[in-house]
């Protein structure tokens, strides 16, 4: 029977755009109840309004950085608050998605930036491990929880100027693999949701706030948007409790690979 996400905690980081708004949005629509986190504030407002309007039992935001673990235990606190004080929130929590990180930069190698691959790696890999790690004694045993990573198609491909990143999403990958043995036995579903080229904010940030670019990435390629993402994301969170899906690589019909798209006139 299909797993009801009605009056159920689920937690999303990036939560401020893209896949974690639409994400809320979603979810919302199923009866959940939503603690929300990013850095943009003013953008949380916004997407937990909307997510009420949706039909949300419960809809909070707080401020979260997942590069840092100070952020990362204070969001928890105040979340264990929200959900019903730091004892009554063990077992309470039932989906949290790892939504936050993104791309910086298109250097080579050779041309790399600290910055960039210490950005890349602090939110898409250690910003994982650090709410993961946060998150795990409020996931219920065998009750249908699910720990839902946003991986991408750049764990699985490579291409010239995203070194880190690519590397960044493999090891994404490799922590939702890890987790499921880790977590072996305990009913709690882990799943990496790897997509590929969306028309988010994720071009814009990846090509540090040019507009024109990140417009050209996505002119005529007919790619994902951030709904496509949101309702698979909702798909496996209400498969029955014991169907795991492991990993999902879904990709505009018109992206062969990636860098590989076909452009329409
Ligand atoms: P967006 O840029 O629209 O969203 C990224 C989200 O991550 C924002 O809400 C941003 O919030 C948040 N975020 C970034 N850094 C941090 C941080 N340090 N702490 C907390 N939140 C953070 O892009 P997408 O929606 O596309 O990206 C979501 C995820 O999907 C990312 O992991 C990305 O790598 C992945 N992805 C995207 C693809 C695409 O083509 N769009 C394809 C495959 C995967 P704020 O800035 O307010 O903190
Ligand atoms: C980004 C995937 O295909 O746009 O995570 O490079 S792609």
């Amino acid at each position: 029977m299909k797993f009801s996400l009605k009056n159920k905690w689920v937690l999303i980081t990036g939560a401020s755009s893209g896949f974690g708004a639409a994400a809320a949005t979603a979810f919302a629509a199923e009866g959940a109840k939503l603690l929300l986190g990013a850095r943009r504030i003013d953008r949380l407002k916004v997407v937990t309004a909307a997510a009420k309007k949706a039909g949300a039992a419960a809809a909070h935001f707080h401020p979260l950085d997942v590069s840092k673990t100070s952020s990362v235990e204070t969001f928890f606190d105040w979340a264990k608050q929200k959900i019903g004080g730091r004892k009554s929130a063990v077992g309470k929590l039932h989906v949290l998605i790892n939504n936050a990180g993104g791309a910086h930069g298109v250097d080579t190698v050779a041309n790399g930036r600290d910055e960039d691959w210490e950005a890349m790696l602090q939110t898409n890999v250690l910003g994982i491990l650090r709410v993961t790690r946060a998150a795990l004694p409020l996931l219920p045993r065998d009750d249908g929880a699910s720990i839902l990573n946003i991986g991408s198609l750049a764990a699985r491909a490579a291409y010239a100027g995203s070194s880190a990143y690519c590397a960044a999403k493999a090891g994404e990958l490799q922590i939702t693999r890890v987790l499921r043995h880790e977590l072996f036995g305990t009913g709690i579903r882990v799943s990496s949701v790897d997509p590929g080229l969306a028309e988010t904010e994720f071009a814009l940030v990846r090509f540090k706030g040019d507009v024109k670019k990140a417009k050209e990435l996505y002119a005529g390629a007919n790619p994902l948007v951030a709904a496509d993402i949101a309702e698979i994301l909702v798909w496996v969170a209400t498969r029955p409790p014991h169907v795991n899906i492991d990993e999902m690589l879904i990709k505009p019909v018109d992206q062969a690979d990636m860098g590989k798209v076909f452009k329409r006139p």
